[in-house]
């Protein structure tokens, strides 16, 4: 009889992890203990961040459904902008990836242009009353994540804006397939006025979470005492669709 190296121990625990990520969703990373938190009918996994991003990229969360590009409403997405709207030298550019990282970054924009390019229609929420489909293409931010190597302490990410906006997420969120860091907007260059040259899209938050004039990402292990810009004045810091 050969042997089957899919029945080794640590294949099986594999794949039982796997299911229990599946099935787990969006959810479970969201505990406050200084540890990462795998609540499963069976009890509680504690899983090194390297297993995590694994996890994530065999099985990711569910897509949320697109719309087809003929559903895009080129007028409807608003300018909201609360402070001003900054300069930026796009030649002297650097998105700064920091923190709770192995390998620290300074992308200028073309190393962030040769990463794989996704695009996506999807709907764009403002708590204000007003949504708009929009299609918006960039990368990945998980495929940042990559590159950086977040540390096994990694829990959540920070965003700074060059007009002093600033926000957070929880990383599972962050590394949904989804969450664009993005530089075009239906299908032309990212305006200004909407974050140009990178700003977060995604269809799993409310618009206050997707930053524009994103210059720094930072991972940390705890959510520090300022959240957000409008998370500090008493808005929903999850603010999932
Ligand atoms: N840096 C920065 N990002 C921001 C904002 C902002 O004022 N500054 N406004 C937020 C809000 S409330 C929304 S609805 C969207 C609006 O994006 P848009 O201006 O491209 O329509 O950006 C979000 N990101
Ligand atoms: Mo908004």
């Amino acid at each position: 009889m050969t042997p089957d190296p899919s029945a080794s121990p640590e294949a099986s625990s594999r794949r039982r992890f796997l299911r229990i990520a599946g099935m787990t969703g969006a959810g479970w990373l969201l505990g406050a203990s200084g540890l990462t938190l795998l609540e499963t009918p069976v009890g509680k996994l504690f899983m090194p961040i390297n297993d995590r991003l694994d996890a994530w990229l065999l099985n990711p969360q569910k897509p949320v459904p697109e719309f087809p590009v003929s559903a895009i409403e080129p007028d409807a997405l608003i300018v909201n902008t609360f402070r001003f709207t900054p300069t930026i030298d796009t030649e002297k550019f650097r998105l700064v990836v920091d923190g709770e990282v192995h390998h620290p970054l300074e992308l200028d924009l073309a190393a962030v242009y040769r990463l794989p390019f996704t695009s996506m229609v999807i709907r764009h929420v403002c708590v204000e009353g007003w949504a708009a489909i929009v299609q918006w293409g960039g990368v990945q931010l998980r495929d940042i994540f990559q590159l950086a190597q977040p540390t096994e302490k990694a829990r959540y990410v920070y965003f700074e804006s060059a007009d002093g906006y600033y926000g957070s997420w929880d990383l599972s969120s962050a590394m949904h397939p989804q969450t664009l860091l993005a530089y075009q907007k239906n299908g032309a260059p990212l305006p200004i006025a909407n974050g140009a040259p990178l700003r977060l899209a995604s269809p799993i938050k409310l618009g206050y979470k997707q930053s524009k004039w994103i210059t720094r990402v930072t991972l940390t292990n705890q959510l520090l005492p300022r959240r957000g810009y409008w998370e500090d004045q008493g808005y929903e810091w999850f603010a999932g669709l």
